[in-house]
Parts: C-alpha cells; structure tokens; sequence
C-alpha cells in the first residue's frame, strides 16, 4: 500500500440531542461521499460523531443516558457507513460511546477506532483523560460530566499497522497530554487521529475562553512536531445543545505544521495529502529518540503520586 495518499479530517457541525442516529449516518455518508470524489483514503470523525456531546447534561435516568452508546460496533445503525468505506475502499476512525454488559454491570467508555478501506476495525482505543467532574453542578452554564459517564480506558495507546503505516488515536483531553503523544510517539506513529468536542467557553477559566483554537492547535501540532508524526484533528463544531464548540479540524504535518484547517464550524471535509515517509525528517533528526531521549532522567514522570 503507498505510504502517499490524501487525509482529511471530517469535521461536524452540531448535532441535536434527540437527533437519530440513521440522521446523522445520512451526515457522515455525505462527507464520505465528498471524501471519495476527492481521493481521499483515509477520514477522521469526531469524537462520539454519533450523538450530541451529551455529558454537558445532567441525566438521571438510566435508560434516557443509555441511548447515547452503542452496545455492538458495527451495529445495524453504522452498517451503510462501513458499507460505504468498504465500497469506496476509504478507511475511517470513529468516535462513539460505548457500553459493555458485564455480571458486575454496566462498563461505559469513550471509545474511538480505525476502521481500512476493507471495513474491518485495525485499533480500538478507550480514552484515558477523562475531564469534567463526577457531580451535578448547577450552577455551571453546562455539565462535562465524562467522569461520571466514562470509566477511564483500559487500553493503554495501543499503536495498529494501518494504511501503510503506523496509527495511533487519542480523544479530545488527551492531546493536551505530552505523555499521551509520547506515548504514541515511542511506538513510532506515523498518524494520530484526534476526535475533540471542545466548547468555546471554560465556566471554570473564562479568560481563557478566548485561548481555545489557539490552545487546540498548539496541543495538535507539538504532539506532531515533538513525535516526527501527522495528526488529524476533527471537531465536533458550531453551537450544539445550546454550547457553542469550537472548529479548528486540521491535518498536520510531522514538522508541525498546519497543512489544511477548516473554514467553518458546520459539516466540513478538511482534506490534505500524507507521505508517511516525511515521519523520518523529524524521526531520524531532532526527535531521533534512540540517539537524544535520556529516559532514566524522566523518573518523575511516571512516578504515582
Ligand atoms: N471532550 C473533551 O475532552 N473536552 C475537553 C474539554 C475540557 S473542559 C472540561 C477538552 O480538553 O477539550
């Protein structure tokens, strides 16, 4: 498979709380449909791109907050979007909730995929920063309950041979993360898909609010410079649920640079062409990890508590 070829982040406008499923399918069936009218080959959706960002809510009723997850991937709601990558010989990552029956009860995750152009999933991930807070808080504009409504993932930052290369996927918090790049980075990641839903406003830190693109892209391009590997980034944009989310999906190069971002904060295909190969300009340089890293002087990073 050539180590050459065009990616895009799919960024999505918002998507309403009661909005179904076979709804917003039909949303990502059209960006893949642009997708393979621009030779695209590989497509990177939001975090949980199947709903709304429902942990800006507070929900008490289990059986109301279990709509939100899918219970199988592929289920028969996803069916034509792995149908039409399959046809279309696209392969995609995935964001979604997800919910695992077990005898000690019910295991809820943030989960993320990478689906190849065959249509069968390469690398599952289960997010590892989990933000927000565990308790109602109502005197906040909007909740970020993903404490309560995640545990946190039990996968590590597993790294998958993947269109040639190697991939890896982080979700939203966790870009923001050295460690969590880095962890991708010791694997040797060619391409890291990241799916971020991240609002505008920060109740706790508001003069911060006006930092947020800047801190979203900072985030995406030190973990590419800082690990010689492209990162795609797709938001979840635009005001959703009366939260406004900022856009900023982008695909950047293993030098950190920005190679194409979004115009809008609607359904967006933000595309631009990958050659694996510049991983080494930065891999076998700067970031020449077996020549410059001096790990046994990191003890404190790893050390608990
Ligand atoms: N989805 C997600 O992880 N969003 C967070 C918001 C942080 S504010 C609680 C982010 O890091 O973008």
């Amino acid at each position: 498979m050539s180590r050459r070829f065009v990616a895009a982040a799919a960024q999505l406008g918002p998507i309403e709380r009661d909005e179904p499923r076979a709804s917003v399918v039909a949303r990502l069936l059209a960006l893949l449909e642009t997708a393979r009218r621009r030779d695209v080959r590989f497509v990177v959706f939001p975090e949980l791109a199947l709903t709304t960002f429902f942990p800006r809510w507070w929900i008490a009723d289990e059986a109301e907050l279990d709509r939100f997850y899918e219970r199988a991937m592929p289920n028969a709601d996803v069916a034509p979007l792995f149908a039409a990558a399959r046809a279309g010989g696209i392969g995609f990552h995935l964001g979604y909730a997800e919910l695992t029956e077990t005898a000690a009860g019910k295991i809820r995750h943030n989960t993320a995929i990478l689906v190849d152009g065959e249509g069968r999933i390469g690398l599952k991930y289960r997010k590892i920063h989990l933000p927000g807070h565990r308790e109602h808080e109502p005197a906040l504009p909007f909740q970020h309950l993903e404490k309560r409504y995640f545990v946190r993932g039990d996968l590590g930052f597993p790294v998958a041979d993947f269109m040639g290369g190697k991939a890896g996927i982080l979700i939203c918090n966790d870009r923001r993360w050295p460690e969590a790049f880095r962890s991708l980075g010791l694997q040797g990641a060619e391409m890291v898909a990241v799916g971020y839903n991240t609002p505008q406003h920060y109740p706790r830190a508001p003069e911060h609010d006006r930092l947020q693109d800047f801190h979203n892209h900072l985030s995406l391009q030190a973990g590419a410079y800082q690990n010689g590997t492209y990162v795609i980034g797709a938001a979840k944009a635009g005001f959703e649920g009366g939260c406004e989310l900022i856009g900023g999906s982008c695909v950047v190069a293993p030098t950190g640079e920005i190679l194409a971002v979004a115009a809008t904060r609607g359904d967006e295909l933000v595309a631009a062409e990958v050659d694996l190969d510049r991983c080494r300009e930065i891999k076998a340089n700067i970031f020449n990890f077996a020549l410059h890293r001096q790990p046994d002087a990191y003890g404190l990073l790893t050390k608990v508590g």
